[in-house]
């Protein structure tokens, strides 16, 4: 593997480890949504159904994936939607920076406005060109290659638009709010000000 593609401190596992938290959820499409709330520039709640969402534009986007336990999944091409499309269908208030990515049971990262709209930034329904196994995120998992993984949230049911940044699920137990791989951004001790919401 290149060097230069591996972020310091990172190892290529042999292998495709599967990590997260609880359990996987089961998905319906007849109950499944993807809501769009919080500072809306309409005021309102916008939700897309799976049927909505399958209508979106898609793209893909080819990239490495770097966890915070030190290994990274190198190489993988994902399938799915830009961020751009849904804040296009569902536009958010000027004044928002942040935005909190929700999962099934209540996961939930914290991402800066401009990491959702980065070019590698992708809500995906295919990875390898096929659906997204259960286990990685099913039907819809956001990819933010980016950062390290955790804030690649599996399972996505919505997103929460903010006027003021808030801590995510892991950010909120002692990670970087930011969490960039090639600058070693881990723990939220490590943060500069200005990096994290107090
Ligand atoms: N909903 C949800 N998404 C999640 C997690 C989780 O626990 N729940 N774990 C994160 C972490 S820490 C990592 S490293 C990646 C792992 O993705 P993978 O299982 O496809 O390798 O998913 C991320 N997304
Ligand atoms: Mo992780």
């Amino acid at each position: 593997m290149e060097e230069s593609r591996l972020p310091p401190g990172q190892y290529v596992p042999r292998g495709r480890p599967v990590i997260h938290y609880g359990r996987v959820p089961s998905f319906r499409p007849e109950t499944w949504d993807f809501r769009v709330f919080g500072a809306t520039a309409s005021g309102e709640e916008h939700r897309f159904t799976w049927t909505d969402f399958e209508r979106l534009p898609r793209t893909s986007v080819m990239a490495d994936f770097h966890c915070v336990t030190k290994f990274s999944l190198m190489g993988n091409e994902w399938g799915g939607v830009r961020p751009a499309a849904i804040l296009q269908a569902a536009p958010p208030d000027p004044g928002v920076r942040h935005v909190m990515i929700w999962a099934e049971y209540g996961y939930s990262a914290n991402l800066r406005m401009s990491d959702l709209t980065a070019q590698d930034t992708l809500f995906a329904t295919e990875f390898d060109d096929k659906p997204i196994s259960p286990d990685r995120g099913f039907p819809l998992r956001i990819v933010v290659p980016h950062l390290y993984a955790w804030k690649s949230v599996k399972w996505v049911r919505g997103i929460e638009y903010l006027l003021e940044d808030r801590r995510g699920f892991w950010e909120e137990r002692g990670y970087h709010n930011i969490a960039d791989p090639w600058r070693e951004q881990r723990y939220s001790y490590q943060e500069e000000p200005g990096e994290g919401p107090p």
